[in-house]
């Protein structure tokens, strides 16, 4: 029982209390931290809530009007009359009109989140079995992030969620992300951003976000991509330019990518 209320108070409290992470018994978005999730977010809300609700509940209207008007006993001759071409029509042409009234700011979104502004930074992110790797492909860096196990977790650590190597990226300036799988397909999503971009092997997908505030943002991947495709989270840190830069110069050294390259070079010319 309290878990059904608590279930019912989160649809109502849902925009105030969630954070930038999935939380026990959530129900709806979390938190959007950027434009286009708040875009996405206004739409669910705003438009398609409303329209559910309103067919769920003329349709269950009309069910328990018909079983009660028109039940055996309150109606023994029940017509004959199979066609009525007002109520056709009627019924072809209000779903059309909902489907339009639904479709016309759906476009307007995905066609604001499909074209990318001038990037700031450029990540590429490339989908492994069963891990990320990262590359800044114009700071000579290149990592990989693999989740941490439940044993190693640190207390702010959400399970599932947390990995060793974060992306990170500073706080309001126009990130594009490309993305890519080694394998097999994967998907790099991140809710908060509103991001979700497949990973296809010999191929690069794009997609961009501007994080508008600071802190660590949890996604997965998104597409079924094995045993372990619940296993290979994505994590990212969004911090001020400062702490950005100061990232950087040590990233520049631990995750040179000079070395690790030449070992693939190596490894591709055998
Ligand atoms: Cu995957």
């Amino acid at each position: 029982m309290k878990k059904i209320l608590f279930i019912f108070s989160s649809i109502f409290i849902a925009q105030a209390t969630l954070a930038d992470q999935p939380k026990d018994w959530q129900l709806g978005f979390q938190n959007p931290a950027s434009d286009g999730m708040r875009d996405i977010v206004n739409f669910h809300n705003n438009l398609l809530l409303p329209i559910i609700i309103a067919i769920s509940v003329f349709v269950l209207f009309l069910m328990l009007y018909a079983c009660v008007r028109f039940r055996a006993s309150a109606n023994p001759n029940p017509s004959k009359r199979t066609h009525n071409v007002t109520v056709e029509i009627l019924w072809t042409l209000i779903p059309c009109l909902i489907l339009i009234v639904m479709a016309v700011p759906s476009f307007k979104i995905l066609y604001k989140q499909d074209t990318i502004p001038k990037a700031d930074l450029t990540i590429k992110a490339i989908g492994y079995q069963w891990y990320w790797g990262y590359e800044y492909p114009d700071e000579n860096i290149i990592f990989d992030s693999y989740m941490i196990e439940e044993k190693d977790l640190k207390a702010d650590q959400p399970r599932l969620l947390a990995v060793d190597n974060e992306v990170v990226v500073p706080v309001n300036k126009v990130i594009k992300v490309l993305i890519t799988a080694n394998d097999v397909l994967h998907a790099w999503a991140l809710p908060s951003f509103g991001v979700k971009r497949d990973a296809v092997p010999g191929r690069i997908n794009e997609t961009w976000f501007k994080a508008e505030k600071e802190g660590t943002y949890y996604g997965q991947c998104s597409e079924l991509c094995g045993i372990k495709h619940a296993f290979m989270p994505i994590t990212v840190k969004v911090v001020s330019e400062e702490d950005y830069q100061e990232w950087l110069s040590e990233a520049r050294v631990k995750f040179a990518k000079e070395e690790i390259e030449n070992d693939k070079l190596k490894l591709a010319s055998k």
